[in-house]
């Protein structure tokens, strides 16, 4: 493994348990999912036949030799697990309940055989937002997990609607940080994406995500729960780009009165990104807007992701190494910051 004066941590590090996969499949072939996006996505990687496409539910379903001797080649020393999208969010509630409950238990049994090398978040089955809750409570108290994944909209519902509160309750409580990971945009906005190939990670995702945070944001959520932290892949899915004109014009509307839903929030919209939220570098190993988001939102809010298997590029390890930040910078984005928001 590369030397380096800090230990690599990736943070939005993807598996999926046999049992799930086997579901996806299933729910492809029964044709009872009508998620276009769903569809799209895991019907291309499921079914494809080209070795490098099928890889990647090899290496998904791998939490040992395989996994670590991949991390061992591009010199991440610890990867944080998280269920890949789009987890158990397009099963029904019951099937989704219990295959968070199991996936749990299966990721803890890998973790306490390679406590070194893995950690991991907590599914859970926002279809029932208090069991969701119970269950991230069970897996941080009694598994060590370190915070919840949530792999975007659930069929078509977003988290700022308030039925699904409880779990940004639990979540606060508890001091873990809620890991908000793309999936693709829901049937309501699928169409013009995939007319040209652009629903998935190539652009779709961010466009789906970046929407749902900031429906997050604006419903007044970090109002409610100040503590709550979220981290969002892909350097933040392009808000830290987009701070200045949402300020503008979310001041503008609340003044206007233009919204009955647009409420006055206790501070700007930037301020919650900026305090509520940390970015990792997923899928976005590319210097100039790593620095940007570590401009404008601040060095100890920006951390590293390599986004495996899904991308799984020894030389991005090697670019990120030589980015031209001071050693001490260098050492939050890849170690520090990951060990201070998932509490390692
Ligand atoms: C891809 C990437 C697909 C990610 C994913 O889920 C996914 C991809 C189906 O490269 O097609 O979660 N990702 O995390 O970036
Ligand atoms: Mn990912």
């Amino acid at each position: 493994m590369a030397t380096a004066p800090y230990r690599r941590i990736a943070a939005e590090e993807a598996f999926s348990t046999p049992e799930i996969t086997s579901r996806y499949r299933a729910l492809l072939s029964d044709g009872s999912c009508n998620d276009r996006a769903f569809q799209s996505l895991l019907g291309f990687y499921l079914t494809s036949n080209e070795p490098r496409v099928k890889a990647v539910f090899e290496k998904m379903e791998d939490l040992g030799a395989t996994r670590l001797a991949d991390m061992d080649a591009t010199g991440i020393h610890h990867q944080v697990l998280s269920l890949g999208s789009p987890g158990v969010q397009v099963f029904d509630a019951g099937t989704a309940v219990s295959l968070a409950r199991d996936s749990n238990d299966y990721v803890a049994d890998a973790i306490r055989r390679h406590p070194d090398r893995f950690s991991g978040l907590a599914a859970v089955a926002p279809q029932e937002p208090a069991k969701a809750a119970a269950e991230l409570e069970r897996g941080v108290r009694t598994l060590g997990l370190k915070g919840a994944i949530i792999n975007s909209h659930t069929q078509g519902e977003f988290l700022d609607d308030s039925k699904f509160w409880p779990i940004f309750e639990a979540a606060e409580a508890l001091d873990v940080p809620i890991y908000l990971h793309p999936t693709g945009p829901p049937n309501a906005m699928i169409e013009p994406f995939l007319a040209r190939g652009l629903d998935g990670a190539i652009y779709g995702f961010a466009v789906e995500t970046g929407l749902h945070l900031l429906r997050i944001v604006l419903a007044g959520v970090f109002d409610r729960f100040p503590k709550l932290q979220i981290v969002s892949g892909h350097l933040g899915e392009g808000l830290p780009y987009w701070l200045f004109r949402i300020d503008f014009m979310h001041s503008r509307m609340v003044a206007g009165n233009r919204y009955e839903s647009v409420k006055k929030l206790e501070r700007k919209p930037s301020e919650y990104i900026r305090q509520n939220m940390y970015v990792t570098s997923s899928g976005m190993a590319w210097e100039p807007p790593i620095r940007y988001a570590q401009n404008v939102l601040g060095v100890d809010r920006v951390l590293y992701a390599m986004d495996y298997p899904w991308q799984f590029v020894a030389s991005e390890v090697t670019s990120m190494d030589q980015m031209a930040i001071g050693d001490e910078e260098k050492k939050m984005f890849y170690q520090t910051n990951a060990e201070k928001v998932f509490r390692l």
